[in-house]
């Protein structure tokens, strides 16, 4: 006993500590701590590809897992953000299209991750979404064209983090989750309750600083649920090429954290499986990692060419998984959703495109020394004289002008 190591004491104290932690988890569950850590019955979808309800035992839920059914108002509030979403991705890809905003990255397809993501949250929780994540932003409120302001080229990311809570859209692969791990940390030691929504895709999974970040929040039992859409490209690059673990799911296991997996395009499973692993989070289960299996319709932006590395067969398969088509068909079965609130909707959709419209039709005159004015508190000397040479330049090319109107 004398001759043992203090560091040898202290890891087996803490490895005592962590099956304790996984074992109550399980226990509360009344599972195992395998099945607690990745439920067997894969992809969880309550919703099937023609809109209707599947059984119980067809969802793919395990026990232990449960996973409450929303409310009818609940699930046609989501539908109209669904539909709202659709038209906003659209309406973002023409207005690319007609050079008024810089780049979009779509989420065409992917509106219900959008939703689902957005609307788990409560007022003090925070989301870290990507450059692929606007309708999220939108759903949570924050005005459209403050949300496409960091599309259109501007200095800045169009809105507040703290006022709404939300991160600016991340275009550096995984910094986001990170920086989520870092807010959570922080409210966890203020005693706060709240929980972190950290959101990335598949091709994400192979970061670096997703790695770090997952083990960071669960090594510190961290109340985030890092939520992958897993769209199955990675720009280029298909799943099968980015990674060979059996899921993506299962990278959470790695880390001592649950890992589930479900249909990215049925609105109803995501919004259960989201806000059940929220709660849990809250509840200090957490950190929890989502996989949505879902699919991105159109080319990763307006820069690429999908047609150049995937089959149109392929697309036209998803195409008929569409989950705005899929939530509509079941509402409406349901009694939810008549003619009336399907004008509604339309309507808000349509207000929602034509106010993405007028924002980015005004001509906005960003000043060019602005890309140096907010960087540094104290500029460093070599972005001091690039400043100086572009002032320089700014003010030749005035004066040649003037002279040239003369
Ligand atoms: C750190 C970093 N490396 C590389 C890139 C270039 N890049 C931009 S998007 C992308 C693919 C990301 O794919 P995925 O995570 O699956 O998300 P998706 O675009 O499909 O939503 C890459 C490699 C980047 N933005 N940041």
């Amino acid at each position: 006993m004398g001759t043992e190591q203090p560091g040898a004491a202290a890891a087996s104290a803490g490895e005592v500590d962590r099956a304790a932690y996984l074992d109550e988890t399980a226990r509360k569950f009344g599972i195992s701590v395998e099945d607690y850590l990745l439920p067997t019955h894969g992809s969880i979808r309550i919703l099937d590809e023609t809109g209707r309800l599947r059984d119980v035992g067809e969802q793919g839920t395990a026990p232990g897992h449960e996973y409450p059914m929303p409310e009818a108002d609940e699930l046609l509030a989501a539908y109209e953000a669904l539909v709202v979403g659709r038209r906003v991705n659209d309406q973002n890809s023409a207005l690319v299209r007609q050079g008024r905003m810089a780049v979009y990255p779509s989420s065409h397809g992917q509106e219900a991750c959008q939703v689902a993501a957005a609307l788990c949250l409560g007022d003090n929780d925070w989301m870290f979404p990507t450059y692929r994540d606007s309708v999220a932003v939108m759903t949570k409120g924050i005005d459209p064209v403050e949300t496409m302001t960091l599309f259109r080229g501007d200095w800045h990311g169009g809105y507040d983090p703290a006022k709404y809570k939300v991160g600016i859209q991340s275009t550096p692969l995984t910094t986001q989750l990170l920086h989520a791990v870092g807010v959570a940390h922080a409210a966890k030691l203020r005693g706060e309750d709240t929980v972190v929504v950290a959101m990335c895709g598949d091709g994400a999974t192979s970061e670096g600083d997703f790695h770090e970040a997952l083990n960071f929040a669960a090594v510190f039992k961290l109340p985030v649920v890092f939520f992958v859409q897993n769209n199955q490209y990675a720009i280029s690059v298909p799943l099968a090429q980015q990674s060979v673990a059996p899921s993506l799911a299962h990278k959470a296991v790695g880390y001592g954290m649950a890992g589930e997996r479900v249909d990215g395009n049925d609105l109803i499973a995501l919004m259960a499986v989201m806000r059940r692993a929220v709660r849990l989070a809250r509840e200090g289960h957490g950190p929890l990692l989502v996989e949505a299996h879902t699919y991105r319709m159109q080319a990763h932006t307006n820069a690429d060419d999908a047609t150049r590395y995937r089959q149109d067969a392929e697309v036209q398969e998803w195409m008929a998984k569409d989950p705005v088509t899929r939530m509509r068909t079941y509402l409406q079965g349901e009694g939810v959703l008549d003619e009336a609130a399907e004008a509604r909707i339309a309507e808000a959709a349509e207000a929602m495109a034509s106010q993405l419209r007028d924002g980015l039709n005004a001509e906005v005159e960003p000043d060019p020394e602005d890309l140096f004015r907010y960087v540094f508190t104290e500029p460093t000397s070599q972005l001091a004289e690039q400043q100086a040479r572009l002032a320089d330049e700014l003010a030749r090319d005035a004066a040649t002008q003037t002279e040239a109107t003369r």
